[in-house]
């Protein structure tokens, strides 16, 4: 474009100016142009789904006005930024967000009444983006609205799968099965592709010029790793603005595709096919999540993601650093890297080889400078969790990569030894690599040492990564090293967007909705826990919730003639992924003695029972056979209570299970419970986030002392506000040695929903009795035979609190007043103040 002529310029500037106006008849007309133009249709033939996709891509048009203009902002500013590198990014939905983000919600509803359509209504079409198993991938979202909302220099990169985490369904009433989540099918509005950014990624092949490892020695020359095999990383780029600002964010997602379309004519059949195959292996590469939280895949393709991942990423940080044209000293000034988890943790290793192999640094200042760039979060500390790659698979795939590993750990090691000489045992224990029959790579390790910062992600967790985990490497680096960022979700989507009516209740009694950028503004509301009006309107909200969810699970849910469930009812949730230590199993066996407390009980007696329905929704990894089981269970018990012949029990008591729990059923669910459950053993949840989510929508929460669960009870007022029981984690090791060693004592009670189920009153028990037996005998790892007779006491206890309704309701606003810290806007400025370094970068005050 030739832009000398002023006059041009400013004939530029002034229709970008148009486009941005967002006035009442400026969305009809970018309405009215994607309805024909984009999707060439007319409102003859317009359905709610066109409907949608044209209102999404006139809100896209808005997003991006903006978003270029804050990737402009930052160009000119040039701050240090942060990069979030996540393999996962649950997003949900995004157009409701993006209006209310930016303040067009009630524009758009005003302008497209007028057109005879219900802008609202059009939110349900849309498919969430769920390229993320659980809490790790819907951290890494809430953190990008956050960032974004505080105008941080931020930019997340993921993978652009093809096929998002699994669509759940519940075949025969009892068994999970996966269906793919093909979310592309109708094309993304949400998404920018950019052909423009596309970087070659390189595997397998070999090594040369290498004196025996010594690469980037003084003296020495550098590797240079020929792969065998390329494929192209292209980005698409997806915009992700603010709440109450200008500031758009980017996460950078990239696709595989193969490296030079091929050229048809130079091909004779058999090579055609051959490169058609070609083509396929490279988009295999992105092609599909790992449906595993907690546990790691171990296949070769994960492995490939990974190095694909971290590769493209560089390249792109690294060409924007290039830009500046500043010295190789200057990038810890400019560029801080966080690892969501191990998955990106390659990325050191890459960083390490591009600066010796491709930039000829020396080894030593290279590598000051890649632990100067690097920070580590670490979720998880189940040992089954932690990531370890067979050396010959790495060997493999990734050459010189495997050669740098094995020089990263020789120097530790040596550095290990000097502060304790003779000391092998420790540095056996420390190694990177873990020798065994097959040698493995401990990348939890390899992160530790190539990081300058390492998080874990709640006080508890933090204080077991310190003193557990990684105990040897506190004692070597010093405790500063290791630091706790407790982790918190956007009070935007988990409270304004999911929960409206509950939304306004508290802006109407604040009197404004600053809380929503400020949360900790919601402590003014204790001083209204105990009023009469308050806490009319406080229940209902909660009411008129229940009942949204009742019907939906009318409407949605296999409820096999059952009728539907009493919103009356105590409503009791456990919604998250299927895994052996958050103890859903635990759960339904309580479910079960409830069940025969109240078939054995007298007319009188069940006068005073308080109804509940039990919800349960989440998915079990695919191959996670025990997870798999439990879900069987849970079916098979709610199919007999909910068909029970006793109609007076089945107004007490009732079990459903939501399928496909996902970012959009958990905004319709959350606010709808009274109780939720976070039960996990002790020591085990990390931190939990969908804890924080609950309380902040005044449901109560009954949990063990573990993950989250114990600053939230810190900040609410204390434990009289919750409901904890269960064994503390310090106690977890011991009795694990008592369970298995010393066999005690089995709770009667405990006994007796185990025989119920082995007798056949839940159908044929055989798939069950393995895995019942096994916490009876010496495998009850989460120890749910030791926390049982304190946990069917503890829901007691809720059962007693709950007939005092204005008790509940007082302990429910407490609850919710208590929650300002759990912020994702706090949890990234603590990243931002004690791991990153880096500052808000406001836009300019728009002219
Ligand atoms: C581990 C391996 C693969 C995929 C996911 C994981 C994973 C997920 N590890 N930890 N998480 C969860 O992360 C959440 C966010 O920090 C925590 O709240 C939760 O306790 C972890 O289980």
């Amino acid at each position: 474009v030739d832009l000398s002529n002023i006059a041009t310029l400013e004939l530029w500037n002034k229709i970008r100016k148009d486009c941005e106006s967002v006035d009442t008849s400026s969305i009809q007309r970018s309405f009215v142009n994607h309805v024909y133009s984009t999707l060439a249709r007319t409102p003859y033939n317009l359905d709610e789904f066109g409907a949608y996709q044209a209102a999404a891509h006139s809100v896209r048009d808005q997003l991006i006005h903006k978003w270029i203009s804050t990737q402009q902002h930052f160009t000119r500013s040039n701050p240090k930024r942060v990069y979030y590198l996540s393999l996962e990014f649950l997003m949900g939905r995004t157009m409701q967000n993006c209006v209310i983000n930016m303040d067009m919600e009630e524009a758009y509803s005003k302008a497209l009444r007028e057109m005879g359509l219900a802008f609202e209504t059009l939110y349900d079409q849309e498919t969430d983006a769920a390229l993320g198993n659980g809490g790790l991938g819907r951290l890494a979202a809430c953190y990008m609205d956050s960032l974004a909302t505080l105008d941080y220099p931020a930019l997340g990169y993921g993978l652009r799968y093809t096929y998002g985490i699994f669509e759940q369904r519940i075949r025969n009433g009892e068994d999970q099965v996966e269906y793919p989540d093909y979310w592309l099918r109708f094309t993304n509005p949400w998404e920018v592709a950019r052909v423009d950014v596309a970087y070659p990624v390189g595997f397998y092949g070999s090594v040369h010029n290498d004196s025996a490892g010594r690469a980037g020695q003084p003296g020495q020359p550098a590797a240079r790793w020929e792969p065998a095999e390329f494929v192209q990383a292209v980005a698409y780029d997806v915009p992700i603005p603010g709440y109450d600002t200008d500031t758009v964010l980017n996460i950078r997602l990239w696709s595989s595709k193969p490296q030079r379309q091929f050229d048809l004519s130079s091909f004779n059949d058999g090579e055609y096919e051959k490169s058609v195959a070609e083509k396929q292996r490279a988009e295999n590469i992105t092609s599909v999540l790992y449906p595993n939280d907690n546990t790691p895949a171990g296949k070769e393709l994960r492995l490939k993601q990974q190095y694909f991942f971290v590769c493209a990423t560089l390249q792109d940080i690294l060409r924007r650093f290039s830009k500046l044209n500043l010295p190789w000293s200057e990038l810890p000034n400019k560029v801080g890297i966080q690892l969501n988890d191990t998955h990106p943790s390659l990325g050191i290793v890459e960083l390490q080889r591009v600066l010796v192999d491709e930039h000829g640094l020396e080894w030593d200042i290279a590598w000051a400078l890649v632990q100067r760039v690097y920070a580590y979060t670490n979720h998880t500390v189940l040992p089954e969790a932690l990531e370890c790659w067979p050396v010959s698979l790495m060997e493999r795939l990734l050459p010189r990569h495997m050669r740098i590993i094995f020089d990263i750990n020789l120097y530790f090691l040596r550095s290990v030894e000097q502060r304790f000489p003779g000391d092998y045992e420790r540095l056996r224990r420390m190694s990177i690599i873990e020798e065994g029959h097959q040698q493995m790579v401990r990348m939890a390790y390899l992160a530790v040492v190539g990081s300058h910062t390492v998080n874990g992600v709640a006080r508890i967790h933090s204080d077991l990564v310190r003193s557990k985990l990684f105990r040897d490497f506190a004692e070597f680096y010093g405790d500063d090293k290791f630091v706790n960022i407790t982790n918190g979700i956007t009070p935007r989507r988990w409270l304004h967007v999911a929960n409206p009516q509950l939304s306004a209740l508290i802006t109407k009694r604040l009197g404004s909705n600053r809380w929503l950028k400020d949360l900790t503004e919601l402590s003014r509301l204790k001083a209204f826990a105990d009023d009469e009006d308050f806490q009319q309107e406080w229940r209902q909200v909660k009411r008129t919730r229940k009942e949204s969810l009742a019907e939906y699970i009318q409407k949605h849910v296999d409820t096999a003639g059952e009728g539907p469930v009493n919103s009356e009812a105590l409503f009791d949730v456990q919604v998250k992924r299927i895994h052996e230590y958050k103890r859903q199993l635990m759960n339904i066996l309580g479910v079960v003695h409830r069940y025969l407390r109240i078939k054995e009980a007298s007319a009188e007696e069940r006068r005073d029972i308080v109804p509940r329905v039990f919800i349960f929704g989440g998915k079990a990894a695919p191959g996670y056979h025990t997870a798999k089981l439990i879900i069987k269970l849970i079916n098979r018990v709610k199919n007999v209570i909910n068909a029970d012949p006793d109609a007076e029990l089945r107004k007490l008591i009732r079990v459903v299970y939501i399928p496909n729990y996902s970012v959009t059923l958990a905004e319709r669910i959350i606010p709808a419970s009274d109780i939720s459950e976070h039960i996990s053993t002790a020591g085990t949840e990390a931190s939990g986030t969908s804890n924080m989510k609950f309380v902040l929508n005044g449901g109560l929460l009954i949990g063990t002392r573990d993950g989250a669960n114990v600053e939230i009870a810190e900040h609410i007022g204390g434990w009289d506000l919750a409901f904890e029981f269960g064994a503390k984690a310090e106690e977890v090791d011991d009795l694990r040695n008592k369970v298995r060693y010393l066999r005690p004592e089995i709770h009667p009670a405990f006994r007796r929903v185990v025989e119920a189920i082995k007798s056949g009153q839940f159908g044929d028990s055989s798939p069950f009795v393995n895995m019942l037996d096994r916490l009876v005998s010496d495998g009850d790892y989460y120890l749910i035979t030791v926390d049982f007779p304190s946990y069917p006491e503890a829901q007691e206890r809720v059962d007693a609190a709950y007939k005092d309704q204005k008790k509940w309701t007082r302990m429910s606003i407490e609850n919710c007043a208590g929650m300002g810290f759990f912020s994702a806007d706090r949890s990234v400025q603590d990243y931002a103040k004690k791991i990153w370094g880096i500052n808000p970068c406001p836009p300019p005050p728009s002219k």
